[in-house]
């Protein structure tokens, strides 16, 4: 069933539930959030960014993402993450997404403000839910941003951001970072933050950079030849810690990545005779299906669908 954010994200901020945001860019890495979210009976919101767009086409990714939303009985949108401008929105919503994210995190707040209210009249006519961003996540981004120039969420900001812009789900920095190295010493998230940050805003709340660098598929990796060294992300109590403070939207794309490329160097290192694309990518598609569903029942997204 293919619907918009909105539909997933309510009904899991009232019940204090979190949905999966899940990267895709191939018909593998679908697959496996179609079938993780069939078998865990879950909602899903399946997101591409513009740098997957440009790898595998705006036509493309969406006809594949409609196929597989109108095919499963379960709730799932087709999201556009850190969509950095009004064009790209605009050609997202124009190709049949059903919710985009703008991140004008990288504008001064009354800049950000602008931009995002232009998306949100655009969007909402449509029926299309819009996430922005407030503060700045370091790590990899639109542009890499050094851990010095990550800006955590201010509450009072947010209340008026949330409040201007008519915004139906707000990304917080909250000590997150996208990829694989998130933290060189413990991982320690500003909860206190997150809690000011609900008091004054009711919207449903975005984490991104959440994925958890599971140590098991670091040493998978390692074992057949990745260089993965200090590789570590967020634990998984942290994550539910989160979600019991108003996070219903998580986003993962780094554990994907890492889960599909241990499995595809393990099944050439112990196959060497095989050159099946499907015999490859197939286990590769397997083994990102089982940390999706993983995440599904860490969320308490599994059996709400
Ligand atoms: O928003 N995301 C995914 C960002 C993906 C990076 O974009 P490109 O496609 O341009 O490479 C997240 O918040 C994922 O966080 P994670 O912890 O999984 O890295
Ligand atoms: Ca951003
Ligand atoms: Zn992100």
């Amino acid at each position: 069933m293919f619907v918009a954010n909105k539909d997933l994200l309510l009904p899991a901020r009232q019940k204090a539930y979190g949905v999966g945001a899940f990267n895709i860019n191939n018909l593998e890495t679908l697959l496996a959030v179609t079938e993780a979210a069939t078998e865990e009976k879950s909602p899903a919101i399946v997101a591409v960014t513009p740098s997957a767009i440009k790898y595998g086409g705006l036509a493309y990714l969406t006809r594949i993402v409609k196929t597989a939303a109108e095919t499963v009985s379960v709730p799932m949108s087709l999201h556009l993450d850190h969509g950095e401008n009004f064009e790209i929105a605009s050609k997202c919503i124009a190709a049949g997404f059903t919710s985009v994210m703008i991140d004008g995190s990288f504008l001064k707040f009354e800049e950000n403000i602008t931009l995002t209210k232009q998306v949100v009249s655009l969007a909402h006519p449509k029926g299309v839910s819009v996430e922005a961003e407030l503060g700045r996540l370091a790590g990899v981004e639109e542009s890499t941003v050094e851990e010095k120039e990550a800006v955590l969420t201010d509450p009072n900001n947010a209340k008026e951001f949330v409040e201007q812009t008519g915004v139906d789900a707000l990304a917080v920095a909250i000590g997150t970072s996208h990829g694989a190295y998130k933290f060189k010493a413990e991982p320690k998230l500003d909860f206190e933050r997150l809690k000011l940050i609900r008091e004054k805003v009711n919207i449903p709340l975005v984490l991104h950079g959440a994925s958890s660098v599971p140590q098991w598929i670091i040493e998978k990796a390692t074992k057949y030849g990745a260089e993965l060294a200090g590789a570590k992300g967020i634990p998984e109590e942290h994550i539910k810690k989160a979600i019991s403070l108003g996070i219903a939207k998580i986003n993962i794309d780094t554990d994907l990545r890492l889960a599909f490329t241990a499995t595809v160097r393990e099944v050439l290192t112990n196959s060497p005779k095989e050159f099946d694309p499907r015999k490859i990518l197939g286990p590769a598609k397997d083994a990102m299906k089982e940390v999706v569903r993983g995440k599904m029942r860490l969320f308490g997204s599994a059996g709400k669908a």
